[in-house]
């Protein structure tokens, strides 16, 4: 497989709904896409990272900077006998996992098509379907935090995560639970308590949550083992996952109980099989993140949530839950049984229209050898 041409856009797509979290509110998404050409086939990619460095230090624009000066010269031209092989050859370049990755999993969609293939048959996925959950964002009031839980539970997802941070955290599960009684539920704090809250956050517990995300600091494994040992809820981290090794130190170090997998934060589909595959050795169950994606991240979500320890729900939804139009036609839909069929086309297996993709696009730069 060669890469003959690249091309980075960025994008802005209006929500459907704001989206809210401990570190803020947002009403529209900035993102940068990556295609990929050849052997005569178009491949996508899409980088997760934010305008904002709070969910993560990575933003559009470092994105960007590294994408076109760094990452482009060393796959451009470059044969590469297995999309795995890629995230090694930007080795040189340190961090920057979600540039890394958007050029990564471009690569194995261009690696899937160029083979004739579904991209979940050439990750290893195992299931035709997968789980979907839903992330409800903060709301204005409990009274529409129920309202939202209600339409979703309606549209069949099989589990709610509902973001939490200090003033809005025991009172909303609580509210959640008398509401709708036993629903697979569990919260993400998106790092916005410390260690001194532990006494707190054990509060959770009456509730019988799955799990709490990510409760303390971004990058934080010590207060996390700490703070497991105080609490009955199973701490799964997210932000703090930034690599293999560090899921690797996690466990070693009890600092949690689940791992969420998001290829774009862990530097792509080669890096997230290998945290899979670790996972799955020490028998911690995993489920795959989300990061308001639109058709073109979902699509690849999906196809790796298709391995088979991906055993709990994802952030995996619908696409009219974020972007009406997507960028891909027909959008994802979910099931009444709160599945997804992961796609079966060629590589990540949807349509991408080109001109929805042209009108939001707000920059764009292609580079050739
Ligand atoms: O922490 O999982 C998170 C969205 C943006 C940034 C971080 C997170 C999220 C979500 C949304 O929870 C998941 C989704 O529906 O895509
Ligand atoms: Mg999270």
């Amino acid at each position: 497989m060669i890469i003959e041409r690249l091309e980075l856009r960025v994008l802005r797509l209006p929500l459907v709904r704001f989206f809210e979290t401990s570190f803020g509110r947002v009403y529209d998404r900035t993102f940068m896409l990556v295609r990929l050409d050849g052997g005569g086939v178009t491949a996508w990619g899409e980088c997760v990272a934010d305008n904002d460095p709070y969910y993560s230090a990575e933003t559009v624009e470092t994105a960007w900077h590294i994408t076109s000066a760094f990452l482009a010269p060393l796959v451009l031209g470059v044969e590469f006998g297995h999309p795995r092989d890629v995230f090694p050859a930007l080795r040189r370049v340190r961090g920057h996992r979600m540039a890394k990755a958007a050029v990564e999993m471009a690569a194995w969609d261009l690696y899937a098509r160029q083979a004739g293939k579904p991209l979940a048959a050439v990750l290893g996925g195992t299931r035709a379907r997968v789980a979907a959950g839903v992330s409800i964002g903060i709301q204005d009031s409990l009274e529409q935090l129920l309202d939202r839980v209600g339409a979703e539970l309606a549209d069949g997802y099989q589990r709610v995560k509902i973001k939490v941070k200090p003033g809005w955290d025991l009172a909303a599960a609580a509210a959640v639970r008398e509401r709708f009684g036993q629903v697979p539920l569990m919260v993400d704090a998106n790092a916005a308590y410390r260690l001194e809250d532990a006494e707190h956050l054990a509060g959770f517990d009456q509730f019988g949550l799955m799990m709490i995300e990510q409760p303390l600091d971004y990058d934080d494994l010590r207060d996390h083992a700490a703070l497991q040992r105080r609490i009955a809820t199973p701490v799964c981290l997210d932000e703090s996952i930034h690599s293999v090794r560090r899921g690797r130190d996690a466990i070693d170090a009890a600092a949690c109980r689940i791992i969420n997998i998001k290829p774009g934060r862990v530097g792509g589909h080669g890096e997230s099989i290998r945290l899979h595959d670790l996972c799955a050795s020490r028998a911690v169950p995993v489920w795959h993140g989300g990061m308001l994606e639109s058709g073109i991240g979902r699509a690849h979500n999906l196809h790796l949530s298709s391995l088979p320890n991906f055993s709990l729900p994802g952030d995996v939804a619908a696409s009219r839950r974020y972007y009406v139009p997507d960028l891909i036609d027909p959008p994802i839909e979910v099931g009444l049984d709160g599945t997804i069929p992961v796609p079966d086309g060629l590589g990540i297996g949807v349509h991408v229209v080109e001109d929805r993709v042209e009108r939001a696009t707000i920059r764009r730069l292609e580079i050739t050898r």
